[in-house]
Order: C-alpha cells, then structure tokens, then sequence
C-alpha cells in the first residue's frame, strides 16, 4: 500500500554530536520510512537555543546534522531536508498555538522538569514553550505521523491535544490532524553507558556517556571496554536481565544495530562475563559507525553541497508551510492583503 499521502515530520537539534540514542530512536526509522511517506526532516535549530548555544557551533552542527542525516541514507531527492529558521512559518504558526496551548498542559511536561531541574526560574522561558514549537513543526506540514524516541512520547500527545483543541476553538474540524508518534519501543530509549538509569544525551558533560556518529574505531572500543556492566554473569533470561539497566542497555544496542532479539542475544552470551560481548559489540558499531563517520567527515569538506540541500529542502518546505500559515491566519481571523 502506498502511503505518498501521509506525511512524516521529525528532526533533530543542532546541540552537539549525534550519538547511538539519536540514531536508534529516531535517524533509523527516517531512512525506513522515506520510500513509502512524504517525508520532512528538519534541523530544529531554533529548538536547539532555548539552551544556551555558541553561535560558531551551532552554525557548525546544524551543518554536520544534515551531514548526518545524509551519511546515514537519507535521500534529500527522497525526503524534504531543511533547517527549522530558514523556513520562518515554524516560529509564526508557534505563536498562534503559544495562545491555544493551555499552562496547566505545559506544566505537565516531564522533559522541561528533567532539563530545568532545580533552576527552573533561570532557564529560558523558551524551554518552557518548547513543545509548542515542535506541535508547530508537525503541524505545518499536517503531519500524520512522526518518529521518535521515548523521550518525545509526551510531547507528540501534546500536539494532538493542541491539533484537537485548535480545530474545536475555531469550530474547523480535521483541519490539523492528530499525529500518530513511531516509536519502536525496544530501542526507543538508549541510556547514559556509565548510568543506565540516565538517557543518552549530546549535553552530557562525560565523553564516556554516549558514543558519538563520528566517533573514531578506537575510541568507540575504549568507550565499550569502559561501559558500566554488572557484578554478575550474563543471566540466561529476559525477566533477569530487565533489573540489570546496564545490561538490560547494551542488549538495546547490540539489538538495534544488528537483526538480533534480545533474547537470542541472551542465550548466546548467558554466562558468561561481559569481555567476549563487549569485545563483539565494538566489533558490530565500529562497522556500522565507521561508513558514517567517514561520510560526515568527506561531506563537512564540501559545504556547498550542504548548502545546495538545505536550499532544496527549504524551498519545498516553505511551499506547504506558506499555505498552512495562510489557512490558519484567515481561520484565526488575521488580516492579510496585499502591500
Ligand atoms: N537516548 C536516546 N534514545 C533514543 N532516542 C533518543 N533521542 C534523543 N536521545 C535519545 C531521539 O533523537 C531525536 C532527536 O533528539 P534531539 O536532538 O532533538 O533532542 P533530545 O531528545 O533532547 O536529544 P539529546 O541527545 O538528549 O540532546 P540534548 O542533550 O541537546 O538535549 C528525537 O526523536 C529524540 O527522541
């Protein structure tokens, strides 16, 4: 069946160095869906300085994202690939849903909680009114679905509410509709390597956290050989292995890179001490990393190339974004002519 008339969204920030959770939870499924939908994948640079950014490295990484994103097969003759600011509706059409979006909904967000710990009277006010942002990103473009790690699982069902909401108070039914979020939920959360209990993240100060897509073979070795594991041997079954978060996130790994259950995987190395098996993992990133790192590096080399997709893409994208924009102002009831 061909779903050319479902649309998918998703993107990633400019933050910092891709890693392993960004691939699983998200790039993987990109590349799987963009035969069969329209796809739109975006650098969410404008989500990326609700923290506080250098501009030099923001330029830089929204640049290595699209390398990416390419490196990893994304076809840009295939899927839409853009930066969030260069297609300004993004920012317009956030500020209509800034006024549908209730607080007491923001409140309920646990990523702002996680991000803003303790120092939520300091942080941006822009970390606050994040999802709403991201529900515009979706929304733009009438995305049907979206694919996503775990962590985003809450935003997604605040874009609905928003999309739900939007269409009752302007008495404008289907209008957005309710994006469906495309998680595969075995690998859908990759965890810190030195806490399983923490998500992998670009802003973790330890190096030794998260391995990166640019990682070279060496260190992604030290980095395995370096990984928190357990005091005990490798249980022989699922239900054990579940209680050991470090293990239970490298089984995650070793799966969502090769074709492998977790249960196979189990059997294979019940037992045992964790040497053979993290000797075999660095084994199977390194061969899965290396083609990309390597392909980020030759495409970084050619910038105009960058350019020439992210021109292509922002063309495509501003062309639907312009006529959604339009239908929400006249529906909104903004006045618009013609200078
Ligand atoms: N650890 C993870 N496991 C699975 N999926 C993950 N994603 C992020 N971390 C993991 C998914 O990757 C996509 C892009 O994420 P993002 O860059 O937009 O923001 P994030 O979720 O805030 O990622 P980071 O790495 O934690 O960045 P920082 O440290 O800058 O905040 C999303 O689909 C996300 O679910």
């Amino acid at each position: 069946m061909s779903l050319k008339n479902h649309t998918v969204l998703s993107g990633v920030q400019p933050s910092g160095d891709l890693h392993i959770g960004n691939y699983l939870g998200a790039i993987k499924n990109f590349i799987n869906m963009q035969d069969d939908f329209n796809c739109y994948f975006c650098v969410v640079d404008l989500h990326a300085i609700t923290v506080k950014q250098d501009p030099e490295s923001l330029r830089r990484n929204t640049l290595e994202v699209v390398a990416t994103y390419l490196a990893s097969g994304i076809d840009p003759k295939l899927s839409v690939i853009f930066n969030q600011s260069s297609v300004s509706m993004h920012a317009e059409l956030s500020w209509i849903l800034n006024c549908v979006t209730r607080m007491g909904w923001l409140n309920r967000m646990t990523q702002f909680k996680d991000k803003a710990g303790k120092d939520r009277e300091n942080v941006s006010s822009g970390l606050f009114i994040y999802p709403n942002l991201m529900a515009a990103d979706i929304l733009l473009y009438k995305a049907t679905h979206v694919p996503v790690g775990n962590d985003q699982k809450q935003h997604l069902e605040l874009t609905r509410d928003i999309a739900q909401r939007f269409n009752r108070d302007y008495n404008c039914e289907n209008f957005f509709p309710s994006p469906e979020p495309i998680i595969d939920n075995d690998i859908s959360r990759i965890m810190s390597l030195k806490n399983g209990l923490q998500k992998m993240s670009k802003s973790d100060p330890s190096e030794y956290s998260r391995i990166s897509l640019t990682d070279d073979n060496d260190t992604i070795i030290k980095k395995i050989k370096k990984a928190k594991t357990a005091d005990v041997p490798m249980p022989d079954n699922l239900n054990d292995v579940l209680v050991l978060s470090e293990i239970n996130n490298l089984l995650n790994i070793y799966s969502g890179f090769s074709s492998m259950k977790k249960e196979q995987l189990i059997d294979q190395y019940k037992g045992e001490n964790f040497s053979n098996f993290k000797s075999e993992l660095s084994d199977l990133l390194v061969s899965k990393i290396e083609p990309i790192a390597i392909e980020v590096k030759k495409l970084m080399n050619d910038k105009s190339f960058l350019f020439d997709v992210l021109s292509d893409g922002k063309k495509r994208a501003t062309e639907i974004a312009t006529k959604t924009l339009n239908d929400v102002y006249d529906i909104v009831g903004l006045l618009r002519y013609d200078s």
